[in-house]
């Protein structure tokens, strides 16, 4: 039976590829080509680094190490404009019953995010008491599909892997989780997540 819970972040608990998405799209305004919703669906669940060149690889630009060191800081700071002003109607929907749902069975909770704000943004959203580890991108080498995250998670709860479930919306994520081997659930479509132990549209599809 599972003890512990690990969630992703972004996709899974808020939705914060929204504001990603904005704040690189002022950076490729700047530089004059289009970037796509569909092109921001590349930097799901993606380190900033990594998402930087996804993004000059789009726009078909080159830049020294220095100006992307610069770059990925000018859109860190776009980005936080955006998630300073989140609260908790961004949660999305059933993230917060099911939270509780596990606290009340005993269930350790943490969170597996590449993002570096990630501690930011639980307390915006206002659910930071709810985790007992707090996993992000301060705190890992490795990016997703590499399982570091997952296994630090369990590992700061107490946990061996088969005791925890992983609750993740990209397809880098649900691997990870796999390779930690730990039962996976999609949130989104089995299309992509298909690998997962079981898949859901959403949070609420549990808490209810
Ligand atoms: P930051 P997750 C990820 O969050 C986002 O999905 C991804 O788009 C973002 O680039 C990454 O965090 C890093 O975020 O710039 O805030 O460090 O899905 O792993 O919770
Ligand atoms: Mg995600």
């Amino acid at each position: 039976n599972i003890k512990g819970a690990l969630f992703d972040l972004d996709g899974v608990l808020v939705d914060t590829a929204k504001y990603h998405y904005l704040a690189w799209k002022e950076l490729a305004d700047q530089w004059g080509f289009e970037f796509t919703e569909a092109d921001n669906e590349r930097l799901k669940g993606v380190s900033r680094m990594r998402s930087l060149e996804i993004v000059l690889e789009v726009g078909g630009i080159s830049i020294s190490e220095e100006e992307k060191l610069a770059k990925a800081e000018q859109k860190n700071e776009r980005y936080l404009e955006y998630i300073r002003r989140m609260d908790a109607s961004e949660l999305l929907p059933g993230a917060k019953d099911y939270l509780y749902r596990l606290k009340e069975r005993g269930v350790r909770i943490a969170l597996g995010s590449a993002s570096k704000n990630a501690a930011f943004i639980l307390e915006k959203v206002g659910i930071a008491d709810l985790f007992d580890a707090v996993v992000d991108g301060t705190k890992v080498a490795k990016a997703k599909p590499d399982p570091e995250v997952f296994l630090l998670g369990c590992r700061e709860l107490g946990l061996k892997p088969d005791e925890c479930a992983v609750f993740e919306d990209a397809e880098a994520g649900v691997a990870a989780a796999i390779a930690a081997g730990m039962y996976v659930v999609g949130i989104g479509s089995p299309a992509n997540l298909g690998a997962a132990n079981r898949v859901v549209g959403g949070l609420d599809e549990l808490a209810g």
